[in-house]
Order: structure tokens, then C-alpha cells, then sequence
């Protein structure tokens, strides 16, 4: 698979091992080593299901072997498309154990992303749910397998009609290969990338080491009872130190149906959960919902903050109406994670994005000629390190541009480090919209809708909004008759994109500012429309 990742070079590699951050141990190693350790503990609830590590364990177990007589084989993909659900961590863990690796997709990805993501990773079976949230992923099942028939098998949690469910998914346990440590063990979904999604390959090597650390740097312990808000196929809610992280300290994970603040205050008191990870706009209907939900709040210890730019206002708000202490943190599913410190003072705490977790993280800020900044100076983060991606999965010529010739990934995010090193993300240089935490990759959306017969040309830029940081909107050049915002949205739809990335505003132009290289320019966009939209 080597063509497939770009390896660490060999000497850095070594160092890696030799400061232990490399252990040569895999996901699977995780669960088995956590099961052994806490037999009877509980590792999870789901609703009314609760699995103790030894549940857990002999449910991977049972399902591994049944995958691996299906004839899926060591480095093989699956593509998972799971909710919050129990079965996602059994799933997750079979896969490990068998060698398989999984692709990641969020539950409202739809057919656009789904195709792309089957056919980018090669994936030879889908998993999903049968139903969430009122949306059938048996029908999205059908139309990938009418377009990418490689994809051999789907699995269904649940009713699964013509395709396997889970349950059958059962074999008598047998002795399987065991994968490499510096093999891939998960592709997660880049949101920061130009033009299609891209894969980031995480190895059992760097992600073992990625959730160990950030597990500690969160406290997380045996006593911790973690509750998964945001969707578990997010790098944050999976390793960072999200449930992965929870299972390796041996506490108990609780899956949370929805993202609401009313089932998830309500989890909080039921289930005594003690720590949980929000973006930005959840933690204002949090604090908002506090005047209507009298849920007792007593358990919960900390709340983790990242995915987006917390306002410091907001952050001050936490202790007093939660009654949690916040952890910010500044992470990337490529890898690099900074967080806060418990025992940082509450300036850091409120106004930073703390500092990266590994002694060896090595990060450069710069300027656009690629020189550093002065120390305390504002510039575009690159960074390289034991944990942060090399290069992207199969996509050695965007990664010419994504990387620097001395491997320094190029994250698009414009930073500055205080004195003490903590950083601040200041803004962003590449062509993504975070909406509330959600990555929308803009040139993945105007290419769809350059093909809607009314759109002569088309620039999605991010507007600044209160609740989710910034909305998209869709500045279209119209050809003929001028499009209105329903009918780009149902075009989108119908090409089956996901519903997170269809334009929140339309404005139609009659020329578009241009940069000096004649691209356009979003920047000047962007602020033509806040221009106009201020009373
Ligand atoms: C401002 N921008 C932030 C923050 C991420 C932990 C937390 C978040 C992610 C994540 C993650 C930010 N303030 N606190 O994977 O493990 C923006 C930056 C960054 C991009 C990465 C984790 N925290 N961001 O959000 O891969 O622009 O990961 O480069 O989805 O989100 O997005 P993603």
C-alpha cells in the first residue's frame, strides 16, 4: 500500500519510536488491552444497551471473524457510515481487528459524497444504519452499488432487507493476521482541502499515539463517562480524545441520539457523565437551553470546545451557567492537536487555543513567501510532527501543493503564538467555509452548480454570522433568467449533496472583483456582501 500514504522518512521515524511515542501497538491492541484490564466495566451505553469491555470485546471478536470469512483482507477498505450508535465501536474495533480499514463518512453525507468516497478509497462494503433521522441509507445503498459495483457488501445496523445486517454479521472466533502498526488504520475525511474531499491515512502508530496523548492532556480516566454529542466519525468526538480516548483510559462511553441540548443535558444528569465535546454554536444553545432545561448538570467536569472559533464572551460564559471548566481545543482530522491546560490560568483558558500536546510537534508560522514570522507575528500555520499526516491518501499532485518539500503540512490556518505558546487561530487562507464547525470545501460546491443551466459562473464565499460563525453564500453570474435560491438548492439536492453544504444565501452580480492573477476574489466578495447587508 505504500504508493497509496506517504511514510515518515526512516530517521524520524526511528526518533518517533525511540521516544516512545511509536509503540508499535494498533487500534485492536487498544480495546484488548483496555477489556483485559476492566473485564466488567462498562465501555458503553446506547439507550437502553449497555455492553461491559467484555461484551464488547467478544462482539468485535465474533464480528471480525465473520468479515474476514466474508474474504475482506488485511488492508481492504469499508466505507462506514454510521450515527452515534453502540454498533459504530463494534464495528470500528472488527475492523481493526481484522486488518480492514475504515473510510469514515458523516451520517449526512448523501449520494455525491458517498460515491466519491467509495470509489477514492476502494472500498469493497459499506456499512450503515438502516434508518436515522428519517432518511433511509438502504436507498443510498441501492444507488451505490448500481454506480460503483465494487462495493461488494453492505452492512446494515438493523433491518437490513436484501443486504447483511449486523447481526448476521457472527462467526466463531479464529486466529487473524495481525496488521502492521505503521499501516493505515482509518482514513477520516479532510474538510480542508480544495476541490473533491480528500482521505487523510491514519496509522495504528500515530493514531495509538494521538488518542494516549490527548487522553491525558484531557484527564480522562477510569472514572470518566464521556457522552458523544457530535457525530463519532469526527476525528474530535473519535480520538481527540473523544471515545477512542475514553476506552483506552477504561471509562464508559454513552452515545447521544442527537444533538440537541434537551436529550443532551438530559444524558448528562441520567447517565452522570462527567466529560463531553461541543463546536461553538452547540455551546450557545447549551448555555441558552439552561433557562428552560432544569437538568442537573453537577457530574459533567469539563467541556471541550473545538472545530471552530470560540468567542471569547462566549467561552467566559461556560463555568458560570454549566458549572464545567472549558478546554478549547484547535485540532485537525491531518492531525495536529493543540488544547488548553487544566491548569492553565483563565486567560488562556478563554482567550487561546492552547498549545499542541507533543514535545515534538513542530510548528512554523509564515508568510506568504513561506518565510517565518516574527515570533508573536500573525501568518499561515504549517506543522509536522508524530502524529500530523505526510500526505494525503492517493493524491500525490495535490499533495505537491499541500506540503512543504521538508514535509510541513500547510494548514491554511492563519495563527499567532503568544509568549507562552499558545496559539491563537486568527482566519483561514484556504477556500473552505466553516460553518459552525462543518467544513464546506467551496470549489466542491460551485462545480455542481455550474451545472444548473441558469448559473453562468459562480464564487461561494463565508459571511460572518452570529450563531454559526459564518454561512455560506452562493454569488452567482446568471445566465439568461436569474436563478433563485430554492431552485440552486433543489439542484444540489437532487445531485445528492450533503445538506450542510447547500448555499444559506443567494446574490446575483453582474462582474466579479478579480484578483491580480484574474482568479476571483473571494476576499473582496465576501466583504461586498457584508457591506451591503449592514443596515
Ligand atoms: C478555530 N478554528 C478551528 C478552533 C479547528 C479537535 C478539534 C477540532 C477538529 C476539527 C479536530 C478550531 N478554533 N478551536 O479534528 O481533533 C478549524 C481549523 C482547522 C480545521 C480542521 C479535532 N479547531 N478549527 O475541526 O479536520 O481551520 O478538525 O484547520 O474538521 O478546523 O477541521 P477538522
Amino acid at each position: 500500500m505504500s504508493h497509496d500514504f506517504t511514510p515518515w522518512p526512516a530517521p524520524l521515524a526511528a526518533t518517533y519510536r525511540a521516544r516512545g511515542y511509536w509503540r508499535g501497538l494498533t487500534l485492536d491492541d487498544l480495546l484488548r488491552d483496555t477489556a483485559r484490564r476492566r473485564e466488567s466495566h462498562l465501555a458503553i451505553v446506547d439507550g437502553e444497551r449497555r455492553w461491559s469491555y467484555a461484551e464488547l470485546d467478544g462482539r468485535v471478536e465474533r464480528m471480525a471473524a465473520a468479515i474476514y470469512r466474508l474474504g475482506l483482507a488485511p488492508g481492504d477498505r469499508v466505507l462506514v457510515q454510521l450515527p452515534n450508535i453502540a454498533e459504530f465501536a463494534q464495528l470500528f474495533f472488527a475492523l481493526q481487528r481484522c486488518g480492514v480499514v475504515p473510510v469514515l463518512a458523516l451520517p449526512a453525507h448523501r449520494e455525491h459524497e458517498i460515491v466519491h468516497l467509495a470509489v477514492l478509497s476502494g472500498s469493497r462494503a459499506y456499512a450503515i444504519a438502516d434508518s436515522y433521522q428519517g432518511f433511509d441509507y438502504r436507498e443510498l445503498a441501492r444507488k451505490l452499488r448500481a454506480r460503483v459495483p465494487s462495493v461488494n457488501h453492505v452492512f446494515v445496523a438493523g433491518i437490513a432487507e436484501e443486504f447483511t445486517s449486523f447481526d448476521a454479521l457472527d462467526a466463531e472466533p479464529e486466529i487473524l493476521p495481525l496488521p502492521d502498526s505503521s499501516s493505515v488504520a482509518v482514513l477520516l475525511l479532510s474538510g480542508g482541502t480544495t476541490g473533491l474531499p480528500k482521505l487523510i491515512p491514519r496509522t495504528h502508530d500515530d493514531y495509538h499515539y494521538n488518542i494516549r496523548e490527548s487522553a491525558r492532556v484531557a484527564g480522562l480516566g477510569t472514572d470518566t463517562r464521556y457522552l458523544a454529542v457530535l457525530p463519532v466519525a469526527h476525528n474530535f468526538p473519535l480520538a481527540c480524545p473523544g471515545i477512542l480516548g475514553t476506552f483506552h483510559a477504561g471509562g464508559t462511553v454513552v452515545m447521544c441520539a442527537d444533538g440537541s441540548p434537551e436529550t443532551g443535558q438530559e444524558m448528562v444528569a441520567r447517565e452522570q457523565i462527567t466529560d463531553t465535546a461541543l463546536i461553538p454554536p452547540l455551546v450557545l444553545l447549551w448555555l441558552e437551553a439552561r433557562a428552560w432545561i432544569d437538568a442537573d448538570l453537577g457530574s459533567l467536569r469539563w467541556l471541550q470546545v473545538g472545530g471552530a472559533r470560540l468567542n471569547p464572551e462566549v467561552a467566559a460564559r461556560v463555568r458560570p451557567v454549566l458549572g464545567c471548566r472549558l478546554q478549547q481545543v484547535y485540532g485537525m482530522a491531518e492531525g495536529l492537536l493543540c488544547f488548553t491546560r487544566h491548569d492553565d490560568g483563565d486567560d488562556a483558558i478563554v482567550h487561546t487555543q492552547g498549545r499542541p500536546i507533543s514535545a515534538d510537534d513542530e510548528l512554523r508560522i509564515v508568510d506568504e513567501n513561506d518565510q517565518e514570522v516574527t515570533p508573536g507575528c500573525t501568518g499561515e500555520l504549517q506543522v509536522r510532527g508524530p502524529y500530523t499526516l505526510r500526505g494525503y491518501w492517493r493524491s500525490e499532485e495535490y499533495n505537491r501543493r499541500a506540503f512543504t518539500d521538508d514535509g510541513y503540512y500547510r494548514s491554511g490556518d492563519v495563527v499567532r503564538r503568544t509568549a507562552e505558546g499558545h496559539v491563537i487561530v486568527e482566519g483561514r487562507n484556504k477556500d473552505v467555509v466553516n460553518r459552525g464547525g462543518e467544513k464546506i470545501p467551496v470549489e466542491e460546491v460551485e462545480n455542481l452548480l455550474l451545472s444548473h443551466p441558469a448559473v453562468l459562473d459562480v464564487a461561494i464565499v463565508g459571511v460572518l454570522d452570529e450563531v454559526l460563525g459564518e454561512r455560506t453564500c452562493a454569488c452567482v453570474l446568471p445566465r439568461g433568467e436569474v436563478p433563485t435560491l430554492p431552485a440552486l438548492k433543489a439542484h444540489l439536492n437532487a445531485l445528492g449533496l450533503a445538506a450542510f453544504k447547500l448555499p444559506d444565501r443567494l446574490v446575483i452580480f453582474e462582474t466579479f472583483p478579480s484578483t491580480k492573477l484574474g482568479k476571483v476574489n473571494r476576499r473582496a466578495l465576501a466583504s461586498l456582501i457584508m457591506e451591503s447587508s449592514t443596515p
